[in-house]
């Protein structure tokens, strides 16, 4: 394969031109968010079993929706998003942290994104934590809903299946791994007793059905409907079609329900990584709905702020560091922590990489422990350090960075045997179920390149 730096040009200047001369329609891949469809593959076999309640200060539900690559400007003009900002609270300075797209879903369950600057296929040694090992440390319920994934906790790079937007289409790749940052880190991959909580939209149908969603959820849709090789509109088509009804459904978004849907990245990335933010649910206080608020947030907030709200422990990562990770302002009100006031000529650049890291095979160190292991976060409490921590190794202690490509050298956390399975999905339940197309599709030639291009994007 040519260069990753070729490809990402090549692949970047092609998926523009595909997108812009190309019309997709939504389609939606079931009857409700809440049936099973054949559209996705695998059905569910089981339910999440857990239905116990650890009551946070602020809220007892955190839901966390993303979307890619879409510009803030052009979204917000959609009926769909006035719909939702005219319902929810805008945070109007959340930022995204580094580019490209995994680095992002990374730092946002792992407190930093150790140098990452591609989207390949990475694996996280188990003895690197996430907020799963807080969540559970404090009783607290999670799960993540992957649309399109075809198995539970499957490992595969990506996943190619039936095209449900077009019967006569080639298959399509809707699911992508890097866009599953549960799945990138073996603490929670690789964990038995964790694995089942890494699950498929069927899933999300079964266990809403049985009242059994988890407290802390981290939601991707598929490569379609999160806009990322589609448009703006045709995610907005999605979020009437899933959002809407879910937003009515007291077995999602209860008096106890936060809901943030955000974006993983700025689309342009010679400007500062500023991405819309909204935040919905009936636990939103109602003196919030409508307004907005300019505190200066990025993805490690997501992490401060369930931290604040059940009082959990921390990473020692950025989760604690005090200019990138201020808790949501009406969670740090009630739980009484004090945020930093960060002006806008005081914002650390956050549309850089190249930072020396353990996913950083130019400027490579070794996966390294939190320096300061007597940080207090946002929930009052100290650091989590998992038994298999080694920690003296800190960044601190690391020397100069390792170039493993001018050695001719891989990265050590490249999953080595891609394990994607490239299969059609067989589907148990009325036929193939494909509508008739009647709109613009891509012409194979675009489609073609824009899976290609998908990755590196
Ligand atoms: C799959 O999606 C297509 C397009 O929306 C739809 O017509 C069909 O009914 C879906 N299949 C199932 C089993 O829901
Ligand atoms: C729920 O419990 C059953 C029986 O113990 C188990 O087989 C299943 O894997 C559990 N479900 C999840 C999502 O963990
Ligand atoms: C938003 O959409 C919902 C569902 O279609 C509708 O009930 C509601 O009135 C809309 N709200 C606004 C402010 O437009
Ligand atoms: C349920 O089990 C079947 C048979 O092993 C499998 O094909 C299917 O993908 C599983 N569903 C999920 C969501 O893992
Ligand atoms: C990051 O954004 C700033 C402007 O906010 C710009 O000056 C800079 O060139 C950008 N950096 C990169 C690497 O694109
Ligand atoms: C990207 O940043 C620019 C400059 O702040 C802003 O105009 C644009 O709306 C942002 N895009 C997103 C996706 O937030
Ligand atoms: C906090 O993050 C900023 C921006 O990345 C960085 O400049 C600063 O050194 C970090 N502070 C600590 C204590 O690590
Ligand atoms: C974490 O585990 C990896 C793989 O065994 C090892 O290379 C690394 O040094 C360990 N780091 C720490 C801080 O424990
Ligand atoms: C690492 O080495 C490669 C191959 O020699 C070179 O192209 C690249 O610029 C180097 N990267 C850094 C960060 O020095
Ligand atoms: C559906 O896909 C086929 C095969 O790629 C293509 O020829 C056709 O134009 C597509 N249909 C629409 C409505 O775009
Ligand atoms: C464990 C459990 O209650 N499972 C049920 C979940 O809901 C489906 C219906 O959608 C039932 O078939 C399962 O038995």
């Amino acid at each position: 394969m040519a260069s990753p730096a070729l490809a990402l040009i090549v692949g970047t200047l092609f998926a523009q031109t595909a997108r812009a001369a190309t019309a997709w329609r939504f389609e939606p891949p079931s009857t409700s968010p809440t049936e099973q469809s054949g559209n996705y593959t695998g059905f569910s076999n089981d339910t999440i079993n857990d239905t116990e309640v650890v009551e946070g200060k602020v809220f007892n539900r955190f839901v966390q929706i993303w979307l890619e690559n879409t510009d803030f400007d052009d979204a917000r003009t959609t009926p769909a998003w006035e719909n939702l900002t005219s319902r929810g609270l805008l945070l109007s300075a959340f930022h995204g942290v580094t580019h490209p797209s995994e680095p992002n879903y990374l730092a946002s369950i792992g407190g930093d994104f150790w140098g990452l600057q591609d989207d390949d296929y990475y694996h996280i040694p188990e003895n690197i934590s996430t907020v799963v090992d807080l969540l559970e440390d404090a009783g607290v319920s999670w799960a993540t809903y992957q649309e399109n994934m075809p198995t539970d906790h499957f490992y595969g790079s990506s996943y190619t299946s039936h095209n449900y937007l077009n019967a006569s289409a080639e298959d399509y790749t809707f699911y992508v791994r890097k866009h599953n940052p549960l799945g990138v880190y073996d603490s929670v991959s690789q964990n038995k007793a964790r694995q089942g909580r890494i699950r498929n939209f069927n899933d999300f149908a079964n266990d809403i059905v049985n009242g059994s969603l988890s407290q802390w959820m981290f939601i991707t849709p598929n490569m379609v409907n999160d806009a990322h090789d589609t448009t703006t509109d045709f995610a907005a088509a999605f979020i009437e079609y899933w959002l809407f009804p879910l937003l009515e459904d007291e077995r999602f978004n209860d008096d106890g329900t936060i809901i943030v849907l955000s974006f993983d990245e700025n689309e342009t990335w010679d400007v500062q990584n500023h991405i819309y933010t909204l935040v919905l649910g009936n636990g939103l206080p109602e003196d919030l709905v409508g307004t907005t608020d300019d505190t200066f947030y990025t993805h490690f907030s997501l992490l401060s702020t369930v931290q604040a709200n059940w009082g959990l422990k921390n990473l020692g990562r950025n989760d604690v560091n005090t200019t990138m990770s201020n808790v949501f302002d009406f969670v740090a009100r009630e739980t009484g922590f004090e945020n930093t006031n960060v002006p806008e000529d005081a914002r650390p650049l956050l549309n850089i990489s190249g930072f020396a890291g353990p996913l950083n095979s130019e400027s490579y160190i070794p996966f390294y422990a939190p320096d300061d292991l007597t940080a207090i976060g946002a929930g009052g409490q100290g650091v989590f350090v998992s038994d298999s921590l080694d920690t003296s190794v800190t960044y601190g202690s690391l020397g100069e960075s390792t170039n493993l490509t001018s050695i001719d050298s891989q990265s050590p956390w490249i999953v080595v045997e891609d394990k994607s399975e490239a299969k059609v999905a067989v589907f148990a339940k009325e036929g193939n179920g494909a509508a008739p197309v009647t709109t613009n599709m891509l012409a194979a030639v675009s489609a073609a390149v824009i899976i290609a291009a998908a990755v590196y994007l």
